[in-house]
């Protein structure tokens, strides 16, 4: 065995690949464990990444033989790291899957977060603060640094404190809860350090080169904030040109088209996988492609698509959404793929979640024909219970539509303070499929309810009027949305400044904001959003030394 070698379990679900994109940018080699027997005996550093349900992991472990060869590595004294749900399934439980023993190494069983006052699941960049200082550090967390969680249940800091685990620790919403958790040879991080940008890969840098304790990455500062920070996210709306390459486009309303003498080509902004990079190390929180003609064409044959992501997952460590497509389709040959493995493609090409548009519209559609009955069979429900729901987002495309009273209208309105043309008072918002060409008699708040019954994990809510426009987010619309849901919410359309962030930040509840045109026309960098959101005392990542 060589020091280069690093041992990962796997379960076969989630994306693993951004894992082994950054063991190899750490310059480690990969050694895949589907099982035991696939040489668990040579590992002497094990990594268990894990993403999704408790059971539907630890089941996944006894069905490959995993539970005591993995517990007799344990007990050798070989090193483990635990990530997300490979962190939980080291505890003896959790309430997501009553009856379903896990490892048992760390004691407590796991709780769902509160939802009455916050989102769940907590997909948010938060702290890992090592509590008892007299550790001095514990491989390379750093208190002044944010990490990627993204989990609905949480594990318990007093129960393992008490057995003599060191723990380090993030807050959400009032409640505290294990960021990091280390005795002796087993690390675990709840956060995936895979996609915590610069500071996560420092954390599994220290691990693998066995620095427990390392000076320079000890906490250092005493007034750091431990909470959560608003995400800024920068989104790629990427389509076919007209000579067939696939660009980054925007325009407005969704029409991508010059609208001057240049014969209405598609804009073209730039190549997708450059500009990705590009805002990541402008320290975008997360990064989202849109495929945004795939209702043309079939995205299994889309194979550039699937490069993009490859390619991007290579350099970007941060979250990566793709939409576009995700839906059961018939391929070329004639043959019929479900959602789930379109949706199991793209995450084996390094995404992290798939956002669902038009197939989402149809099937809350459909929810409601049944009299709200769930069918087991949609898209969503099909991906998160594979994938867990933090793996679904649900891209929204509504419109405005005015009216006079609320009376003209069987939808939820709202009382707008931007009246319609005729001085109407009211507006309902319309859902849309087709990239906002088919307009649907379904609003938006039908929409959201129903698509988080269906197992939708985040919601990326645009507003067709506002796109393009750089007028600043549809505040009304967002607030609205917020209002009836427990998902977080990604407000989208309209950034033209950072002011528009700090106004839908300060004035909504939403979890998240994403900015498109204004950061692909080089109006402004993702940087100067945080800039001027730390500026004005809103908690941000701002984490831009790239120096592994
Ligand atoms: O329906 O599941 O195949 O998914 C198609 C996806 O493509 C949907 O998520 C839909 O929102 C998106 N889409 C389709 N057509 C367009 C278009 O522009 N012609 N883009 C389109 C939607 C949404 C945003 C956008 C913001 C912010 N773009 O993410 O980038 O509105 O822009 P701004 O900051 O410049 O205002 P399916």
């Amino acid at each position: 065995m060589t020091a280069s070698i690093v041992y990962v379990l796997d379960l076969e679900s989630g994306n693993l690949r951004s894992l082994s994109n950054a063991l190899t940018k750490l310059g480690y080699t990969v050694k895949w464990l589907k099982r035991p027997s696939d040489g668990l005996d040579e590992a002497e550093t094990l990594l268990f990444p894990g993403v999704g349900n408790f059971g539907h992991v630890v089941t996944e472990l006894r069905n490959r033989g995993f539970i005591e060869p993995l517990k007799a590595y344990i007990a050798s004294g070989r090193r483990i790291m635990g990530i997300c749900v490979g962190l939980q399934a080291l505890y003896a439980g959790s309430t997501e899957s009553p009856g379903v023993e896990g490892l048992g190494v760390i004691p407590g069983t796991l709780q769902k977060f509160d939802s009455s006052n916050k989102s769940v699941p907590h997909i948010a960049w938060n702290s890992a603060s090592v509590l008892l200082q007299e550790d001095d550090g514990l491989y390379g967390l750093n208190a002044d640094s944010k990490y990627y969680y993204v989990h609905s249940y949480r594990a318990d800091v007093g129960e393992a404190q008490r057995d003599g685990w060191t723990v380090a620790v993030g807050n959400y919403g009032g409640e505290v809860f294990v960021g990091a958790v280390c005795k002796d040879n087993v690390f675990a991080t709840q956060f995936h350090p895979e996609k915590s940008g610069v500071a996560g890969l420092r954390v599994l840098k220290a691990f693998l080169e066995g620095r427990k304790v390392s000076n320079s990455s000890a906490p250092v500062s005493k007034n750091y904030h431990v909470g959560m920070t608003k995400r800024v996210i920068a989104c790629l709306d990427v389509r076919a040109n007209d000579d067939g390459d696939l660009v980054v486009t925007k325009g407005d309303q969704y029409d991508v088209r010059e609208k001057n003498s240049s014969g209405g080509k598609v804009r073209n902004l730039g190549k997708p996988v450059e500009m990705a990079e590009k805002y990541y190390l402008d320290g975008a929180d997360e990064v989202t492609f849109l495929n945004i003609t795939s209702f043309r064409n079939c995205p299994l044959v889309d194979t550039p698509m699937l490069e993009i992501l490859r390619k991007t997952s290579e350099t970007v460590f941060v979250p990566l959404t793709i939409g576009g497509g995700i839906r059961d389709i018939v391929d070329t040959d004639g043959s019929k793929v479900s959602a789930l493995d379109v949706a199991s493609l793209y995450f084996r090409s390094g995404a992290d979640k798939v956002s669902i548009g038009s197939d989402a519209v149809i099937a809350a559609e459909e929810f409601y024909s049944r009299g709200e009955v769930l069918s087991g069979k949609t898209a969503m429900e099909t991906i998160s219970g594979a994938y867990g729901v933090q793996a679904v987002v649900i891209s929204v495309d509504p419109k405005r539509v005015y009216v006079a009273s609320p009376s003209e209208t069987t939808h939820h309105t709202i009382k707008t303070s931007y009246p319609g043309p005729s001085g109407e008072q009211y507006v309902w918002y319309q859902c849309t499929i087709k990239g906002g060409r088919e307009a649907r008699d379904l609003d938006v708040r039908q929409l959201v309810t129903a698509v988080e019954k269906m197992g939708a994990g985040e919601i990326l809510l645009n507003c067709i009027d506002k796109d393009g426009s750089n007028s600043g987010f549809d505040l009304e619309l967002i607030q609205d949305v917020k209002n009836v849901i427990n998902i977080p919410v990604i407000a989208s359309s309209g950034a033209g400044k950072p002011e528009h962030f700090l106004e839908v930040f300060e004035k909504t509840t939403t979890d998240a904001a994403l900015g498109a045109g204004m950061f692909h026309r080089g109006e402004y960098k993702v940087v100067d959003v945080k800039s001027y959101l730390s500026e004005h005392g809103l908690p941000v990542r701002n984490e831009l030394d790239f120096e592994v």
